[in-house]
């Protein structure tokens, strides 16, 4: 019967030519509430519209171009009501906040309602989750195309949930990242934190120092081409992302992990001698230099670019793994910095050491170390610091599954499926209260990657779990249900054409 719960492991008999119909309660990340109508069906037909008018025609135009490809449905995109069709509206309830959305659907209807764009968007994630799965194929299938009757209530648990992509350590290209972005817009990540400069490689083009990509973008781990973005591939990338509504933040890091900066300008090196550039995968060997005063001309001409091409609230400053800066020269040099990112109208976030320097107001530490506590956080907390949550044991999405995995590192691995959605980042940080938990993020290093392929076998499924822990409340949080869950999913991906591990966890069809 529709609706109703399958136990694990049971045959499905096939309802339609070749895949069950989806259900209400299969979705990731789960709603806040969800009310089964079980009976009623919705059937998308030669004849639906999409309804949607004004700021919420370009949600509809998305959804209508994730629809067409499998279903060779016309769909056209239309102000106005009419039955059979999905209509979006921006007149949603307040009570749900900025990205809440309502989806009802009925047998003569689909209505989502929000009171944002954001909220839309998001409602259009879930509801293809509620077609069958091979709606996300990009060729044609066949139908029916019937969603499950019911309604669900739905808004985020932390606004900020991030994805972290390492460009530098591994170039990719701007339509990796824009296949990238695509496939965390699924799962409801909203921000985009692009690791853009480290030791092998400087990737965003900075129009006042053009040796940082001309020379320091020219290799990567490996010894391959590397490559960087020129501002205008960039402003590509920004404008994709909050196409997905996603904001990119970019992160220049630094006072370490610049070797490729002082390889490409000898003069910022404190013994006026450039280092050759490097392609191995060791961190903590470089520094810039914190006592001469081209340094900071430099990292205000780079803050400066690099804040203008960023519409986002947040620019980050790396800050970590400063093995070899002293801890006076790291602190002399976070004073001039910090006020700098404020001085280009940003907010600064960096890696959980930066705490050390007190920054002040609401600047972000994230976190990302693997013993749920650090002595900085107390303070940072009392200072009204922000704090983003992703250990390195639990959210790396870099980090092997298990001791076979070909790809990935195992410092602080190796983390399967279960591990990576075992924890609470609410309450999982010692002295640091949910009020002050900005969101969560998941990293994905790339020393080991090289393509598309690779990171979406080290994402999923376990970005699914990541995205679920920044979205879905508490009580909500569930092993054994989200294990069931994202069964489903696999066929999705699949249709989708993402590559993905099969956990031995999970019990896939
Ligand atoms: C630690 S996490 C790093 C990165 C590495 C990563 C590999 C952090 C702030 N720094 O430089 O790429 O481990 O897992």
């Amino acid at each position: 019967a529709a609706g109703a719960l399958l136990a694990a492991g049971t045959a499905v008999p096939a309802s339609s030519a070749s895949q069950p119909a989806s259900r209400l309660t299969d979705v990731i990340p789960a709603p806040r509430s969800v009310t089964a109508d079980p009976g009623t069906t919705f059937e998308l037909s030669e004849r639906t519209a999409i309804r949607a008018s004004g700021a919420a025609a370009p949600v509809g135009d998305y959804l209508a171009g994730v629809l067409r490809p499998s279903t060779g449905l016309p769909l056209p995109v239309a102000p106005g009501r009419g039955t059979g069709d999905i209509a979006l509206h921006l007149d949603g309830d307040p009570a749900l906040g900025p990205e809440g959305y309502r989806l009802r659907v009925a047998e003569d209807s689909v209505q989502l309602r929000a009171t944002s764009t954001d909220g839309l968007f998001n409602g259009v994630q879930t509801l293809r989750q509620l077609l069958p799965a091979r709606v996300e194929s990009g060729a044609p299938q066949p139908g029916p195309w019937t969603m499950p009757g019911g309604e669900i209530a739905d808004a985020p648990r932390f606004g900020h949930r991030a994805a972290m992509l390492d460009v530098a350590r591994h170039f990719f290209g701007v339509e990796e990242i824009k296949r990238y972005i695509d496939q965390l817009a699924r799962y409801k990540i909203n921000k985009l934190h692009l690791h853009l400069s480290d030791d092998q490689g400087w990737r965003i083009q900075i129009n006042s120092w053009p040796r940082l990509t001309e020379h320091g973008g020219s290799t990567e781990v490996g010894g391959g081409p590397g490559g960087y973005y020129t501002q205008q591939d960039y402003a590509e990338i920004v404008e994709h992302a909050a196409s997905r509504h996603m904001t990119v933040i970019p992160e220049i890091d630094m006072p370490g992990h610049t070797n490729a900066a002082l390889s490409s300008y000898a003069e910022l090196n404190c013994d006026g001698q450039a280092p050759p550039l490097y392609t191995g995968i060791e961190v903590g060997f470089s520094s810039l230099c914190a006592g001469s005063e081209i340094t900071y001309r430099f990292v205000e001409d780079v803050v400066r670019e690099v804040a203008a091409l960023t519409p986002g609230k947040y620019l980050h400053i790396g800050g970590d793994e400063a093995h070899s800066t002293t801890d006076e020269d790291y602190l002399a040099f976070m004073s001039e910095v910090l006020p700098l990112v404020e001085k280009y109208g940003k907010t600064p976030i960096g890696w959980h050491e930066y705490g050390k320097a007190e920054p002040r107001g609401d600047s972000v530490l994230q976190y990302w170390g693997t013993t749920n506590s650090d002595p900085s956080l107390g303070a940072a907390v009392a200072r009204g610091n922000g704090i983003l949550v992703s250990p390195a044991d639990k959210s790396y999405l870099d980090q092997k599954y298990d001791e076979s995995t070909e790809l990935g590192l195992n410092w602080a691995g190796p983390t399967s499926v279960s591990e990576a959605y075992g924890w609470d980042p609410g309450s999982y940080l010692q002295g640091v209260p949910e009020e002050a938990v900005l969101g969560v993020e998941a990293p994905l290093w790339t020393e080991t990657l090289e393509t598309s392929e690779h990171l979406e076998f080290m994402s999923f499924p376990r970005l699914p779990a990541i995205a679920e822990l920044g979205w879905s409340p508490p009580q909500e949080l569930n092993w054994e249900s989200f294990r069931q869950r994202l069964a489903t999913h696999g066929p999705r991906l699949e249709a989708a054409g993402i590559d993905h591990y099969r956990s031995p966890q999970i019990p896939w069809p």
